[in-house]
Order: structure tokens, then sequence, then C-alpha cells
């Protein structure tokens, strides 16, 4: 058995869990924030046989998209008044974080 957790954009997470809800993936969505955008994102996990992880990761990638988000800069810049002032940058956000570990049991009690 596999532990995927996926980090998602909210935006996603709502269809991306019905979509694998639909499929039969046991599912646990948490809400979770970014450290770098300070926003909230969604963070799902999945518990699944191997032989259904492909299927898994497949509606992952089906379902999130990448999107141009602006974040104000880490580092202000010293504005022309002397003042520090924060500069918007553009980031790209997703598709979807995944990380996948081996599970060494799975237990319900
Ligand atoms: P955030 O940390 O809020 O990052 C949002 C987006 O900002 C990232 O998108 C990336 O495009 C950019 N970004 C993050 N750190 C940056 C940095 N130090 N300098 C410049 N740009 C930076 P994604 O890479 O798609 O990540 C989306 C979310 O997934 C992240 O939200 C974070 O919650 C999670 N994530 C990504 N990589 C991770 C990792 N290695 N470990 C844990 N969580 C991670």
């Amino acid at each position: 058995m596999k532990l995927i957790i996926a980090i998602v954009q909210d935006e996603d997470a709502s269809r991306l869990v019905s979509n694998l809800m639909n499929e039969g993936y046991s599912v646990t969505k948490l809400a979770t924030t970014g450290g770098f955008l300070r926003a909230g994102n969604t963070t799902l996990l999945l518990g699944v046989d191997e032989d259904r992880f492909d299927g898994a990761m497949k509606i992952i990638e089906k379902v999130c998209r990448s999107r141009k988000q602006i974040a104000p800069s880490p580092s202000p810049m010293a504005g022309s008044t002397g003042a520090y002032v924060p500069y918007p940058i553009e980031v790209m956000v997703g598709g979807a974080t995944v990380f996948v570990l081996n599970v060494e049991q799975f237990i319900k009690l």
C-alpha cells in the first residue's frame, strides 16, 4: 500500500475529492496553508493499494490545474521614498505537489 499526500489548490479540491470518491478511493481532506504564499491550500491523504495507485495519480493529474498567483515579495525592496515596500511577484502554483510514501502498516480498529 502507498500513502499519497497531495497538496492542491482550494479551487481544485472539491472536484478532485468528488472524482476520487466516485472511483472508490478513500480520501481525507485537510485545510492547510502554503508557507510561501501564506494562503490556504488543501492537502489530501489517500491510502491506496498498489494496483490502484496509477488510477489515483491520473485523476489528480487530470483535475489539478496550474495557475498564476501574485504574491508579495518575501524580501521587500527600498522604494523611492526610502521606505521599504513589498513588491508583487508572479508565481506559478500547482497543478499538485505529491509525496508518495510506502505504508508499513494499515490498521483500522
Ligand atoms: P506555497 O508554499 O504557498 O507556494 C506556492 C507557490 O509559490 C509554489 O507553487 C511555487 O511556485 C512558489 N514558491 C514556493 N516557494 C518558493 C520560493 N522559496 N521561492 C520562489 N517561489 C516559491 P508549488 O510549487 O506548486 O507549491 C504549492 C504548494 O505546495 C506550496 O504552497 C506548499 O504548500 C506545497 N509544497 C510545495 N513544495 C513543497 C515541499 N517540498 N514540501 C512541502 N510542501 C510543499
